[in-house]
């Protein structure tokens, strides 16, 4: 085997089709983790990293925010997606000085995120001067004065844009945000903006806090699951694990996709004999095939029939909710005709689904980015919590909502204070502890982010981690707009497009990743997260960093915060040298964490406070109720000749960072651009399967007059998807993705649902 990356981009004619799998996981996912972890990090390494993998002494999986189990871990507490998102981490491949010398601007603008990603990792800082044609080094401390002078040279605070992936620990982020506040703005936007923004803001209308209310035991103890518009085999692999002993112990399991996802079907457990020689666990007793953005008018439906049936849980509606009657005299009057028509379910089926909803006792509700991704995503999911009020199924053991997070530190990174519209307690709180006057108007979310370059009002766009260019909508709008700026600077691990897409001056910050041993001042340092379910725990890397050029995410910000701010009186240098100082301070500002430092160290860490799940109170609402809420009905219509598409991950591949070219369970191989089709819409759009098209994206209503977009080349794969909708994956479909298309309320892109067009090439 080879540690060389490829050295050319993506050849689609490989691509090779075969049916969808009917099970996840088993022997293929385990093969797969090692072979990927081999390539990347040789045997050796890959041995020693993954035994460190989620384990109490070791680090946090970098790959999603799915949980850890208290108490007993096994020995391998990872699952293939976390191995590989290890081995892309950990990986011997180097991206050098050499390397850039080697390749123009020019020649990587022209590489995928694959080809980039697979070069490996960053070792040094790097500059591209304003004209130049490569990007050359740079010493750590020329490149933040560069910044600082750039920063400290801008009309306002509000031209420059503060951007947050979910990898960043909680005491990095604590110390961003703190950076960022003191030097006078609140734009801090995320990937939370793009992802569960929508699932936020529906909850802390509905329930006061914007976060799941349940427990990994609660899920292992529930009478019913439902998991909506959430592909677990591949996003969040380990929740099949705990899906499965769900069902031993008697649980029933709703699934509801447009798509058969195999994940959703049947889970081999490879820690298990009956997953590795028997056929596995059945998972879903009931999948609903619904059509994208139907999932309100299912709710309404399930509403309507507990209400007709009298099977509400009156003492708990009476005693804790506000605004029943308002809801009840609204889904009273349902149009069981819109209601089919927009999930493209039978009557039939949505009432043994309601019943299901009866029969249980103990009901959770999980969903992911196939409700939050929609305009109307905000009154869906405000819809689900209705449904569960009506039954009572939030603040007791085995029942709750639960959205399920992506990134592995999104959800602590909010906590922390990563927030364009930070509450105003928080802030409060934050200008008590050190002495600072912090801005008040809310900054810009991502979308605000883009059109404020996009129209010349911001001039520096600052990430610590992801890839904005890629993740966002409207790629070619969203690269413009990077483009405008006058320094664009990314404290990033890997090389990604939005290293090649850059400003008149452009700077790449190689950091640490949770992989490696963080070695300051005073000794080893260990960082905190946040997983979906509000544990916070510890997490220290011990590999040997990629290169010894690489500095922490914390020494990056306070070392830089030294240069933008050099007459504050926060102790930054202090911060550096020992992160129990940093922890000392978010013990005084966030809620919830006090005593932070002896929390943290407690084996499984400790879990934050949730008045709805720990005693079935909502003092967080407007009312201090849980809030039923009355939402009008969307239906997501399609013109004549055209497909609704939704834009998702494949099974190789962490948002833009693509491992490999194979979709295993939906039986695509060495490819990317395709399209999902339906075999009767194939038919009826007169086009073939395999066919090469390109996907033109038609919305009325864009303020800006484009009418159309349009991306290239995909090939029509004949599938078992919902009527009427298709799928492709992202990010090679946000082109078509309109920048002003976005989810009511939570200001998420739609990539769930845009109307699209096949034009045959
Ligand atoms: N391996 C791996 N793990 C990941 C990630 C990754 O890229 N790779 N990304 C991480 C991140 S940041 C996130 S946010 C999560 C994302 O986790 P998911 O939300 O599972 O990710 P998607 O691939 O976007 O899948 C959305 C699912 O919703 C379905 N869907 C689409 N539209 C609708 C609809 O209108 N209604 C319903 N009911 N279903 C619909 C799709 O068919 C698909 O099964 O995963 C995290 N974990
Ligand atoms: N069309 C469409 N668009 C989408 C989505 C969709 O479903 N459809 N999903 C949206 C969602 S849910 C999300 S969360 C966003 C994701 O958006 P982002 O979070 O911006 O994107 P990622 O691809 O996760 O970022 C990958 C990069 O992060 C850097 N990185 C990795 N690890 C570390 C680390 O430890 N530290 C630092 N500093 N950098 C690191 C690497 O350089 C890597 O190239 O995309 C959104 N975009
Ligand atoms: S389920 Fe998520 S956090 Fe757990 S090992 Fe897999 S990728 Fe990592
Ligand atoms: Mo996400």
């Amino acid at each position: 085997m080879t540690s060389k990356p490829p050295s050319h981009d993506v050849d689609e004619s490989q691509l090779e089709v075969s049916a969808p799998k009917q099970w996840a996981a088993g022997i293929p996912g385990v093969m797969v983790s090692l072979q990927r972890g081999v390539e990347q990090m040789g045997v050796t390494r890959t041995v020693k990293t993954l035994r460190l993998l989620n384990q109490r002494e070791g680090f946090d999986c970098p790959g999603c925010a799915w949980p850890e189990p208290q108490g007993h871990r096994r020995m391998a507490e990872f699952c293939e997606n976390g191995a590989k998102a290890v081995a892309e981490e950990a990986t011997k491949r180097r991206v050098t000085r050499e390397f850039f010398k080697n390749h123009s601007i020019t020649d990587l603008a022209t590489k995928s995120d694959y080809w980039l990603g697979q070069q490996g990792r960053l070792t040094e800082p790097m500059v591209l001067r304003e004209g130049a044609s490569h990007y050359e080094p740079i010493g750590w401390d020329e490149a933040f004065s560069l910044v600082a002078t750039e920063l400290n040279g801008l009309a306002s605070p509000d031209e420059a844009i503060f951007y947050t992936s979910g990898r960043t620990s909680n005491e990095a982020a604590f110390l961003y945000q703190l950076l960022v506040r003191s030097f006078g703005t609140n734009n801090l936007p995320d990937c939370s903006n793009m992802c569960h923004e929508s699932s936020g803001a529906a909850l802390i209308e509905t329930t006061g806090v914007g976060k799941g209310s349940v427990s990994l035991h609660d899920i292992t103890i529930a009478d019913l699951i439902v998991v909506v518009g959430q592909n677990p085999g591949t996003n969040h692999p380990r929740m099949l694990s705990a899906l499965e002993e769900a069902k031993r112990n008697g649980a029933r399991i709703i699934a509801v996709n447009p798509l058969p996802e195999a994940g959703l079907m049947r889970f081999k457990n490879p820690q298990n004999a009956r997953g590795v020689i028997g056929r596995g666990t059945a998972l879903a007793d009931e999948f609903c095939q619904i059509r994208i953005g139907g999932d309100q008018a299912l709710f309404q439906a399930i509403g309507h029939l507990l209400l007709t049936w009298g099977k509400v849980d009156r003492e708990f509606i009476d005693s804790q909710t506000h605004g029943f009657e308002e809801y009840a005299a609204h889904v009273r009057a349902l149009d069981w005709k819109t209601v089919e028509h927009a999930t493209g379910m039978t009557r039939e089926q949505i009432t043994r689904v309601a019943g299901m909803f009866v029969d249980s006792q103990r009901t959770i509700a999980c969903w992911a980015m196939g409700l939050t991704q929609h305009k109307h995503a905000v009154p869906t999911i405000r819809e689900i919590t209705n449904v569960m009020f009506l039954r009572g199924m939030i603040g007791k053991p085995g029942a709750g909502l639960c959205p399920v997070r992506g990134h592995s530190n999104v959800q602590g990174d909010r906590t922390m204070g990563i927030n364009e519209k930070a509450p105003a307690k928080f802030l409060d709180a934050l200008e008590a502890e050190f002495g600072v006057t912090v801005p008040r108007e809310h900054g810009f979310d991502t979308v605000n982010a883009i059109r404020a370059m996009r129209d010349g009002r911001a001039r520096v766009f600052f990430a610590v981690g992801g890839n904005f260019v890629s993740a966002t909508p409207d790629t070619p709008v969203t690269e413009a707009a990077m483009r405008s700026c006058g320094l664009t600077v990314h404290v990033s691990t890997k090389l990604n497009r939005s290293h090649v897409v850059h400003g008149r001056t452009a700077l790449i910050l190689p950091t640490l990743g949770r992989t490696e041993s963080d070695l300051q001042h005073s000794g080893e340092q260990f960082v905190t997260v946040e997983d979906s379910m509000s544990v916070v725990h510890r997490s220290q890397g011990r590999l040997t960093p990629a290169s010894d050029q690489l500095l922490s995410e914390i020494s990056i910000v306070c070392r830089l915060a030294r240069k933008v701010l050099p007459d504050s009186t926060i102790p930054w240098e202090e911060f550096e040298k020992n992160y129990d100082l940093i922890r000392d301070r978010i013990a005084n500002v966030v809620p919830g964490c006090t005593d932070y430092n002896a929390r943290v160290r407690e084996p499984d860490g400790f879990v934050l406070p949730h008045p709805p799940r720990d005693s079935r109170s909502f003092p967080g609402t407007s009312t201090g109720k849980a809030n039923f809420t009355a939402n009008e009905l969307t239906v997501l219509d399609v013109p004549p000749g055209h497909l609704l598409l939704q834009t998702m991950r494949s099974h190789d591949q962490y948002n833009t960072t693509i491992y490999g070219l194979d979709d295993r369970y939906r039986g695509v191989k060495d490819g990317r651009r395709v399209i999902l089709v339906n075999p009767l819409d194939i038919k009826e759009l007169g086009v073939a399967d395999g066919q090469i098209v390109d996907l033109v994206s038609e919305w009325a209503d864009d303020p800006t007059g484009v009418t159309k977009r349009r991306a290239e080349s995909f090939r029509v794969i004949s599938y078992p998807t919902a009527r009427g909708c298709a799928a492709s994956y992202f990010p090679e479909a946000n082109a078509l993705i309109p920048l002003d298309s976005t989810a009511e309320t939570s200001n998420t892109p739609t990539s769930k649902s845009i109307v699209v067009r096949m034009e045959t090439r």
